[in-house]
């Protein structure tokens, strides 16, 4: 096993990985730019480095400053987290060239996972299902548009090196198609350095459904069940649950076999996602294979009662997977909802600040992977990400009253957070069905709304914040002569503790 992991990440992810580190007794080394100093993951690494300015690419994303830290604090290998780093190749293949573990699949696989033309095309020849639609690249307009009237409208355009929603555009029908492939290419260049696209039929609310992966250096690699990210706005996830609900026992082990099937050629090593859209008739189609550990992973781990950190950590340094095929099982339902400091009733513009009063949800089958703390004050440079709210119940209807119960419970004061809105989903008549798709979110906001523009547990929220702010700063009121529970109370003294 190593004895010192850098995480090179910041955040609740770097706290995770963190954890598990401790956990196995290896040592722990942090980086972090000027605008973290102040960071959580900072205090709890035994060591850490100062990379750069604020900016990522100044930071996160600058590749010889972060192998610079592991050469200087005798780090024998290294975690990406997710986002920055995580899914680069050359980052993968530069801390393999300097003797360092990378934690991760291999620099290779990492390449092929990214281009998600050639995935797709490895998909089909493996015989694992995808969307009608051109058979590799395509190169011109015109070409674009036969292709498009072939599959028939609407289709959808995306970037070969995109994912994850960056470089893709729908084409209502043939008069907006130009502009659509247009906008795609010239997306894709500006994002990814490439501008090569490839058209798919377009489903119109599908499902997001997703089979996490672990493969080991000893050619065994299993799948620890599905995700269900249907719950996203722009590509934000904002809800994850695992199982989910749209699969029967058979739909879910016929996608897991093909969600193997679709990394087993390639030998895929350590953890991995292989994204589906499932239609409204229940067919699964292949997406693309996240080559990193997700932000929504703990819910799997809530079902699954598999470590996947501790696992990538083993992995990585050559043990071999702890389970079975056979041995993994899943059992009840986990909910993850993810806490942004960013203003729901303001087009959820980022509400950077500082957190001047907080208090996280506990007790039973509540897990909150936070990256802050009061009195910390969220820079602007990074994702708005405060924390992950992830509870365990014995079905799906137990994990939704849980999740409605600890978002009640959560404080945060000082920045606004979405946790308002989170409320409201998770009591939605839809959301309690399990009636899901992509389109949900965008569907059912005005439904999230009051009159007056703005959610209706808006006041709800405010006053109980106001009664927060109270209790925090003022000082008891004079206790009545009378100290019987009713009189008690009628002196406004509640929050206050009786004689
Ligand atoms: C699609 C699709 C519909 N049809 N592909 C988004 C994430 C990326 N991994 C795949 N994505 C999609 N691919 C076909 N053939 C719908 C999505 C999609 C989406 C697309 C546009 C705007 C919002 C979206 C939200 C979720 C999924």
């Amino acid at each position: 096993m190593f004895k010192r992991v850098l995480i090179a990440n910041r955040g609740e992810i770097a706290l995770r990985v963190i954890r598990a580190c401790k956990e196995l007794d290896i040592e722990t080394v942090a980086v972090y730019s000027e605008a973290d100093r102040e960071s959580l993951h900072v205090r709890f690494a035994a060591d850490d480095v100062c990379i750069g300015r604020p900016p990522a690419r100044d930071s996160y994303l600058n590749i010889p400053r972060i192998i610079a830290a592991a050469e200087i604090t005798g780090a024998d290998a290294i975690h990406p987290g997710y986002g920055f780093l995580a899914e680069n190749a050359e980052f993968a293949n530069t801390v393999r060239a300097s003797n360092i573990t990378f934690i991760g699949p291999t620099a290779e696989q990492i390449g092929q996972m990214g281009d998600k033309a050639a995935a797709r095309k490895l998909a089909q020849k493996l015989k694992v299902p995808t969307v009608p639609g051109s058979a590799g690249p395509v190169e011109s307009m015109e070409e674009g548009l036969k292709v498009a009237h072939k599959l028939g409208f609407p289709v959808i355009v995306k970037a070969a090196a995109g994912g994850g929603g960056k470089g893709m555009r729908v084409a209502p029908d043939a008069e907006q198609f130009a502009q659509a492939f247009g906008l795609a290419k010239q997306e894709a260049l500006a994002a990814f350095g490439s501008d090569e696209v490839y058209i798919e039929k377009y489903l119109s609310r599908p499902r997001h459904i997703e089979i996490q992966i672990m493969g080991d250096t000893h050619g065994k690699v299993m799948h620890l069940c599905e995700r269900d990210c249907s719950v996203q706005r722009r590509h934000q996830k904002l809800i994850e649950e695992a199982p989910s609900s749209a699969l029967s026992p058979a739909a879910r082990a016929e996608m897991g076999e093909l969600a193997l099937e679709a990394v087993r050629a390639s030998g895929y090593t350590n953890a991995g996602t292989v994204e589906f859209l499932v239609d409204e008739a229940g067919r699964p189609y292949f997406m693309e294979v996240n080559a990193r550990l997700q932000v929504e992973h703990p819910v799997t781990e809530m079902v699954t009662g598999v470590d996947l950190v501790r696992e990538q950590l083993r992995i990585a340094a050559g043990e071999k997977l702890t389970l079975t095929q056979a041995d993994v099982t899943w059992r009840g339902w986990a909910i993850e909802c993810r806490v942004n400091a960013e203003d729901p009733f303001a087009g959820w513009l980022p509400s950077p600040g500082t957190i001047t009063g907080l208090r996280a949800p506990s007790g039973p089958w509540v897990r909150d992977d936070s990256g802050v703390y009061e009195g910390y004050t969220i820079p602007r440079f990074y994702d708005t990400l405060l924390s992950k709210l992830i509870v365990w119940g014995a079905d799906r209807a137990a994990a939704c009253d849980r999740m409605a119960r600890a978002l009640a419970e959560y404080r945060v004061v000082g920045v606004r957070t979405t946790i308002p809105a989170l409320t409201r989903i998770i009591a939605h008549p839809d959301f309690r069905a399990g009636r899901l798709s992509t389109a949900f979110l965008e569907r059912v906001l005005p439904d999230l709304r009051a009159n007056d523009g703005r959610f209706a547990s808006v006041a709800v929220i405010a006053a109980v914040l106001a009664e927060y702010e109270r209790a925090r700063h003022a000082s008891p009121p004079p206790a009545p002569a009378d100290t019987t529970p009713s009189a008690w109370r009628a002196a406004g003294t509640r929050g206050w503790i009786r004689p």
